[in-house]
């Protein structure tokens, strides 16, 4: 039992973390290009108002925007069979809430689209990826507004029809179930409840009242575009997207054991149990009544999320924590995705904990679950890299991590997994989501662009370039270097 004959082997990127050009071409304010850089150890800030001698990301990015073509070419040289990219909503509708979409935009996305076919490359195109149209975040507090789901419709509407019989595969938002922490309000809601001044990203003002009905309208709009793709095109094959947090008890403990599943429910299924079986899970109910939310629904909400139920199911799979109800050592101790260290795992530069088992772990769990076809769409090791004197780049410790993930992939498949697709993180390096840094790499492409703003944005293959090439070329067989 091998890696499925069609195995779709690529990469992924997102739209403001490389392309640049953020006010080119007619391209309005997204709610990333207010987000100064910042680094692990220092939040970057959200300025409503845009700072002079301030530097901001994704302003530049590594200029894919000009660079497409030779970007593209690149990942064709690794024999990429698809390639994850989203669009920028601001490059279509500047603002957001305009009736017509900026044909610039449009254009721009259909020369890409074109580039990735010329060599057999199929698009997968996420929607909506953390880069919410500021103009709406100003209008109507973005997600928190049911107004939201009418000028998402809209820009759906403008880019299923314009590459209908182009692309097969959309993602209607990237990492949806970040909605459910405080962190994903203005990554991935376009909340901003204090808007008169910068706020740390890493301590946003929440209202999990104002966040989780932002996130009832976000399973709103993805339920509708599902329907709507499927009626503009019957070929369109549409699916979730979530961060998954493989999570274990930290002992066998029983109340370990609950506040694990109590964690793991919430964060990895909540968002996924609405997408995947188009009802609210029950277990939610209690979590909204013990911390005072209360969900409006309209009549017709019930129907809407039942009509629109996912194609498929994909997932970011980074690390695995796990979850104590000890609430002394669940203090303090946390990384990205919250819990408590494991002592059986080493973490990354950034501590984020590699398990390449809870990946496999994690497949057959979410299989279980939904029993549908799933794709891992992100995944990668961030680490600092080196050009050494002769100009190359051994990221070995890349090459480690990317083997044993693909190694326990191929676990799940023989497990019975349905996996359809692997298209690693940051295929070539750009700005981490998370700190808004370049020196947080993920790449088989080096770019030469720095933190201090120098940098020529070249590019060059890194040793892992060749390596997953032989990979995609031997259908996963080959993970040797
Ligand atoms: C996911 C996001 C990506 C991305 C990646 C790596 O959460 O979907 O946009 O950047 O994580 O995270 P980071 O860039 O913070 O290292």
């Amino acid at each position: 039992m091998s890696f499925p004959k069609n195995f779709l082997w690529g990469g992924a990127t997102a739209a403001n973390q490389l392309e640049g050009a953020w006010n080119e071409d007619g391209k309005g304010i997204s709610i990333p290009d207010i987000c100064t850089g910042g680094s692990h150890s220092q939040s970057k800030r959200i300025t409503p108002v845009l700072e002079e001698g301030t530097f901001y990301p994704s302003h530049l990015a590594i200029d894919h925007y000009h660079r497409y073509k030779e970007d593209i070419a690149l990942f064709a040289q690794m024999g990429f069979k698809v390639y994850r990219f989203s669009i920028n909503w601001t490059r279509i509708f500047p603002n957001g809430d305009e009736t017509e979409p900026n044909e610039k935009g449009l254009q721009f996305y259909e020369n890409l689209i074109d580039e990735c076919l010329k060599y057999n490359i199929e698009p997968l195109i996420t929607i909506s990826h953390y880069e919410v149209p500021f103009g709406l975040t100003k209008k109507c507090n973005a997600w928190a507004s049911r107004e939201m789901i009418d000028y998402y419709l809209n820009y759906c509407r403008a880019i299923f029809t314009r590459y209908k019989g182009k692309v097969k595969y959309w993602l209607t938002f990237n990492e949806i179930n970040t909605g459910t922490e405080e962190l994903g309000n203005a990554l991935s809601l376009g909340i901003l409840n204090e808007q008169d001044k910068a706020t740390e990203f890493m301590n946003q003002v929440d209202i999990p009242q104002v966040r989780y009905q932002g996130l009832h309208h976000q399973f709103l709009a993805s339920a509708k575009a599902v329907k709507l793709a499927h009626e503009i095109d019957p070929q369109f094959n549409v699916g979730c997207m979530l961060v998954y947090g493989c999570a274990y008890p930290l002992t066998c403990d029983p109340d370990d054991i609950l506040a694990n599943q109590e964690a793991s429910r919430r964060f990895n299924y909540f968002c996924s149990d609405v997408q995947c079986r188009g009802y609210y899970p029950t277990y939610m109910n209690r979590f909204f009544k013990e911390n005072d939310i209360e969900i409006k629904m309209e009549p017709e909400d019930e129907t809407i999320l039942k009509e629109g139920t996912v194609d498929f199911y994909t997932f970011s799979y980074y690390m695995s924590i796990c979850n104590t109800a000890d609430k002394e050592k669940a203090k303090g101790e946390g990384n990205i995705l919250g819990g408590v260290k494991n002592p059986y795992l080493k973490a990354s530069d950034w501590g984020w904990q590699i398990d390449p088992k809870g990946l496999r772990y994690s497949l057959n769990e979410i299989y279980d679950r939904y029993q549908m076809p799933l794709m891992v769409v992100e995944n990668g090791l961030g680490a600092f890299d080196k050009i050494e004197e002769d100009g190359s780049i051994n990221d070995d410790y890349r090459i480690d991590y990317l083997k044993a993930h693909i190694e326990q992939m191929h676990e799940a498949i023989k497990d019975g997994v349905d996996l359809i697709g692997y298209t690693p993180w940051g295929c070539i390096d750009l700005v981490s989501a998370s700190t808004g840094e370049y020196a947080k790499r993920y790449g088989f492409i080096y770019v030469e662009r720095y933190d201090d703003g120098t940098g020529d944005f070249s590019r060059r293959k890194k040793k892992s370039f060749d390596w997953y090439k032989q990979v995609i070329a031997s259908n996963g067989e080959n993970l040797d270097y």
